[in-house]
């Protein structure tokens, strides 16, 4: 993209309604526009970040055998009914009526209508498991929406669904999502560490939060920092064994880890002191086994071995996937704006041409910009070469190739890392070869 023409509103000052420093960055960006309380418009580069996010997820959830699907945003207030949770859900529910007064609400998550579906759809035990996931936008009507999309009111979510015929199942569902999360964070670029938590109003007894170590996080959290240093792309799980899938879920708990409100003193001390980390973390997905309490309130079975109905054992998974954006931020960010991590970025490198109209300077930004038109921003503004830094610093690309008139003449340019600050000089083809090596 040519910025000169791009839809990139970058903002100098600080925005006086962000409170933290995700919500001011991203505003600063030019990634979001609120357009009324805790919602927001994704501009292009915010949309490239969400989308970037969103086929990790989904590659993550495709590797253990989820299936996508996509379920509406609009759900008839009748299946909640059935579940038990219309009333229960409070003034969080967004409700709607048609214009046949029939009674709808924007879903805050689907238990209910995966359900239905699975019921019309699968009949026997043989079928089993099923794990079905969608990513779409919710809506909650928080009470106080803040922080930009990191506590949003409408939110983009990965949510997914387990069907198994027994607990036993259901728990090897449960680790191998587990896996998918840890993979998926880990390609994030994000250090999220899973912790037992509280199974709230979802209810059930297998739960796990994945939180996101940073200052502005809204639970106080205390984990083994051997935890960090873990590689989770090369953990060798056979997904399809249950005794490997058991070595792992093992080994991965073994680490100490938990909120403030599951926290204990003993399992603590006996992190080694030099290991131990302590901070704030925010939430960014948080998986939940909760055995057959929507199958049986909705009355949905399947035929079991000896031909009798059977509820099965369910499991639901979320990812905060906007929540990811400002949290990806909030870790990884300096004084001059967002770094990120190169899986998410919206551009790869900018291309920031320090004398626009200069022959030799035009001529290597077309040559380099050609290389990848989709995965460059070439800063072709007649700007100010400091207005151009501070804006390619602020946007976080993971590379700058900076071409100024003096290089240009001999066919030098100058490559930047945004993390760390590291500078080459190089020729055009040795910095193509550079940015675009995976
Ligand atoms: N049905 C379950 C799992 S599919 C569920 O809804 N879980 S949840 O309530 O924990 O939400 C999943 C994730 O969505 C959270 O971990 C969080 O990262 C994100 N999330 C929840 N509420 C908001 C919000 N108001 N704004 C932005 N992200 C949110």
């Amino acid at each position: 993209m040519r910025l000169s023409r791009g839809f990139l509103p970058t903002l100098k000052e600080n925005p006086a309604e962000a409170q933290i420093i995700s919500h001011r960055l991203m505003l600063r960006a030019g990634l979001v526009r609120q357009t009324s309380a805790g919602i927001y418009a994704w501009l292009p580069a915010g949309w490239r970040v969400l989308q970037n996010i969103a086929r990790i997820v989904r590659e993550e959830q495709d590797a253990i055998g989820a299936q996508e699907l996509l379920m509406p945003t609009i759900q008839p207030a009748e299946l909640w009914k059935r579940s038990g949770r219309y009333d229960a859900y409070g003034p969080e529910m967004l409700r709607i009526q048609d214009r046949h007064e029939r009674d709808l609400l924007y879903g805050p998550t689907n238990e209910e209508m995966i359900t239905d579906l699975f019921g019309q759809v699968v009949k026997s035990y043989r079928e089993l498991p099923q794990v079905l996931y969608h990513i779409q936008w919710k809506f909650r009507d928080e009470v106080r929406p803040r922080f930009g999309v990191m506590r949003g009111r409408e939110f983009y979510m990965k949510d997914a669904y387990s069907f198994d015929v027994d607990y036993a199942s259901a728990v090897d569902t449960y680790r191998r999502m587990m896996l998918a999360y840890l993979r998926t964070f880990q390609r994030l670029g994000v250090k999220a560490i899973p912790m037992v938590a509280d199974t709230g109003p979802i209810g059930g007894e297998l739960s796990h939060e994945f939180l996101i170590l940073a200052p502005t996080g809204e639970s106080g959290v205390f984990f083994d920092g051997a935890f960090e240093d873990q590689d989770w792309l090369s953990e060798p799980v056979d997904i399809a064994d249950r005794e490997s899938l058991d070595a792992f879920f093992t080994r991965m708990t073994s680490f100490y880890a938990a909120t403030d409100e599951k926290h204990d003193e003993a399992g603590w001390t006996n992190v080694p002191t030099e290991r131990r980390r302590e901070g704030r973390g925010i939430e960014v997905g948080h998986i939940f086994h909760f055995g057959r309490k929507y199958t049986e309130s909705m009355d949905i079975t399947v035929s079991g071995p000896d031909g009798a109905p059977l509820y099965p054992e369910m499991g639901s998974y979320g990812i905060g996937v906007s929540r990811l954006v400002a949290a990806i931020i909030e870790a990884s960010h300096d004084e001059n704006g967002i770094i990120w991590p190169d899986s998410v970025a919206p551009f790869r490198a900018a291309i920031l041409n320090l004398k626009t109209g200069d022959a030799a300077c035009d001529a290597i930004c077309e040559t380099l910009y050609a290389a990848a038109p989709g995965a460059f921003l070439y800063d072709d503004r007649a700007e100010r070469a400091g207005v151009k830094f501070a804006d390619a610093d602020l946007m976080g690309h993971p590379w700058q190739i900076i071409v100024g008139p003096r290089g240009a003449k001999e066919g030098k340019v100058e490559l930047k890392r945004r993390q760390g600050g590291e500078r080459f000089e190089l020729t055009v083809d040795e910095a193509i070869a550079r940015v675009t090596a995976a």
